[in-house]
């Protein structure tokens, strides 16, 4: 056993490998190196919080673009119910909410948030006041 232990260690320690030197010359050519950064531009995660409401309004959102409102042409909320109208508008014009008269500016490229308590039972149009074009019609069921 230790016989073969030692012919073991002997068989690896033996005929010492040939060394090959391969003497390679390699020439490096060092062109002048033009490393342009881009300029890092970091932007920042903008996390836009909305501030907590404490009365959950219905949400409407319609868009006026283009002479066009894109947006379901009724709106139905329950009588009592705080309601949020999200106007978006690509021109300058006044948000009629009729029935509540309510007039509210928007500028193009802009959104306008129209806040009310429907406490008034009925179908009301809400439309562009300059243009007359119905953006929706707002109906309170009581
Ligand atoms: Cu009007």
């Amino acid at each position: 056993m230790l016989a073969g232990l030692v012919l073991l260690v002997t068989a690896c320690v033996g005929d010492p490998a040939a060394i090959t030197t391969t003497s390679s010359t390699t020439t490096i050519t060092t062109a002048p190196t033009t490393t342009t950064v881009a300029p890092t531009t970091t932007t920042e995660a903008t996390t836009t919080t909305s501030a907590a409401t404490t009365t959950t309004a219905i949400p409407i959102d319609v868009y006026y673009e283009g002479g066009q409102v894109v947006g379901p042409g009724r709106f139905t909320v329950p009588l009592g119910e705080e309601v949020s109208i999200w106007v978006q508008s690509d021109v300058d014009d006044m948000v009629h909410v009729h029935g509540y008269d309510l007039l509210f500016p928007v500028e193009a490229g802009t959104q306008v948030e129209i806040a009310l308590t429907a406490e008034v039972p009925g179908i009301f149009e809400v439309e562009m006041e300059s243009s007359h074009t119905l953006l929706f019609e707002l109906e309170v069921t009581a």
